[in-house]
């Protein structure tokens, strides 16, 4: 199906958000199949972007290649979505809607569980592009601990899990749509979709964009 009738038409940006092994990134890749079938341009985006050289630096970091202040990294994380603000908002202006595993929620519920000021983590991530939609995976720590357990990385420990479920809950607003993953993969899917074709509609139809914690 061809919509470049369309193509004047602003794509949608929408942000899975959750815990490690919350299934977020399969979620995203059946959300990506499934608009790109409605005819629509459409692209997988995810933070941290591990190809670029600050994306690097945060790899070796959460494979404990190397020791950062935490400060330091927390401002290398927003460093690599402001590297991206320009091209996000060309393509969503382009009429490509972009579906993000994880933003700058994640920043923030990951630095603030480590004990930083909220207030502070929050003052970098000011300006970049509001999403549109924050579909929220909600699991205990404790059951996406069970899930075939945590890799290596850094973070995926369930005592520390336990605190970025806290921050996120503090984090999420009216905006946020809550998505219980636990339910069956499917019924998830389903969910996630009609929320998101729903926004992808609202941008079409104009809704203006915004930025983030801006006043
Ligand atoms: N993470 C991710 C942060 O601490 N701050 C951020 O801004 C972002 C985008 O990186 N445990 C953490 C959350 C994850 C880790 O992400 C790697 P992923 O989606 O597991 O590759
Ligand atoms: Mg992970």
């Amino acid at each position: 199906m061809e919509r470049s009738s369309h193509i004047d038409l602003r794509g949608a940006l929408i942000v899975l958000e959750g815990l490690d092994r919350c299934g977020k990134t399969s979620q995203c890749g059946r959300l990506h199949s499934y608009i790109k079938e409605s005819g629509r341009s459409v692209e997988s985006w995810r933070y941290p972007d591990r190809n670029t050289g600050v994306g690097q630096m945060i790899s070796s970091y959460l494979t404990n290649q190397t020791h950062l202040d935490d400060h330091t990294i927390h401002l290398l994380f927003s460093a690599n979505r402001w590297e991206k603000r320009s091209l996000m908002e060309s393509k969503l202006r382009s009429g490509t809607t972009l579906i993000v595993d994880r933003y700058a929620f994640s920043g923030v519920a990951f630095s603030s569980a480590k004990g930083l000021d909220v207030e502070w983590c929050k003052a970098p991530e000011a300006g970049l592009l509001a999403p549109d939609l924050v579909i929220y995976l909600d699991i205990s720590p404790e059951k996406a601990a069970e899930r075939g357990g945590y890799g290596v990385e850094r973070y995926e420990q369930l005592e520390f899990q336990k605190k970025v479920a806290d921050s996120y809950k503090m984090l999420s607003d009216s905006t946020w749509k809550i998505v219980d993953a636990t339910l069956p993969v499917e019924d998830i899917e389903k969910k996630v979709r009609d929320m998101a074709m729903e926004c992808v509609v609202m941008c079409e139809k104009g809704k203006p964009l915004s930025k983030l914690w801006h006043n």
